[in-house]
């Protein structure tokens, strides 16, 4: 096993609690902009977040919900510009400081990078969200911090299938086993481990019931050295909280 070079993050459910509170509202917000009454609510939502993208998510609600839709000549064009509102709606939300770095992330950050630690992220969501997300939790320098921000539409096919982590590989020029993936979804770790990827997990709300066989760990957070995290699957080798040395640990395999 090569040693470990880089850390790839997920964004949406690892980095930051962003469905419930924002992407969910976000999308809301431009549905009522657009005069449509769809309600994304909150049980409905888990049903949506199965489909990853927020473009093919609003196809899914279509098909499977039949919801009341204006005469369109062009779907694609329509929910195009609906979800440009949304992410107009979404980056709004987060420089307002609503939606914050889950508990352990900055500091686990911060320690990756003073141990040398390359660090990039691997998302479905659009590049745009995430430039707001890290610009307003961790501040304007954090964007460089990423040696690559893999992100949206820059491969066709988004998660579960593993190009987008492919992708990020490929640009950092990488072998998967020189890394650690952390994701927080079945889909999320469909992506990584078919990109031959370790996986450290994290669950949210959403996803606590998720299958994630394959998993170096299932883990309910970060934790803080002050603020234990819960071993929901796997041996966390004598830590509770993530730091450099459970990650390099769970790495080799030790
Ligand atoms: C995130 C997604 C995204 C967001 C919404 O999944 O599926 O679609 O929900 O963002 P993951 P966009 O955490 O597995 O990357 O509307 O920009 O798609
Ligand atoms: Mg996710």
């Amino acid at each position: 096993m090569p040693d470990l070079e880089a850390l790839i993050f997920d964004v949406d459910g690892t980095l930051a609690d962003t469905e419930r509170d924002g992407h969910r509202v976000a999308f809301n917000l431009a549905f009522a902009d657009a005069g449509l009454d769809w309600d994304w609510t909150v049980d409905i939502y888990e049903d949506l977040l199965t489909v990853t993208g927020g473009k093919e998510r609003m196809k899914f609600y279509i098909d499977k919900y039949s919801p009341s839709l204006p005469d369109i000549d062009d779907l694609d064009s329509y929910i195009a510009d609906m979800h440009r509102a949304k992410t107009a709606h979404y980056t709004d939300l987060l420089s307002k400081g609503e939606i914050p770095l889950r508990p352990g992330v900055e500091r686990l950050l911060n320690e990756a990078r003073e141990n040398g630690l390359r660090l990039a992220i691997a998302t479905t969501t659009t590049p745009a969200n995430v430039e707001a997300l890290l610009v307003h939790t961790l501040g304007k320098d954090s964007m460089d911090w990423f040696e690559v921000i893999a992100a949206g539409d820059i491969v066709p096919a988004k998660k579960p299938a593993p190009d987008i982590y492919d992708f990020a590989l490929e640009k950092m020029q990488l072998p998967p086993q020189a890394c650690m993936a952390f994701e927080d979804s079945r889909n999320g770790i469909l992506s990584s481990l078919g990109a031959d990827l370790k996986t450290i997990v994290t669950i949210n709300d959403y996803t606590r019931d998720h299958d994630f066989t394959g998993a170096a760990i299932v883990l309910d957070q970060y934790g803080e050295p002050d603020a234990p995290f819960k071993v929901i699957a796997g041996d966390a080798r004598g830590h509770d909280h993530v730091n450099v040395d459970m990650v390099r640990a769970l790495h080799a395999g030790e």
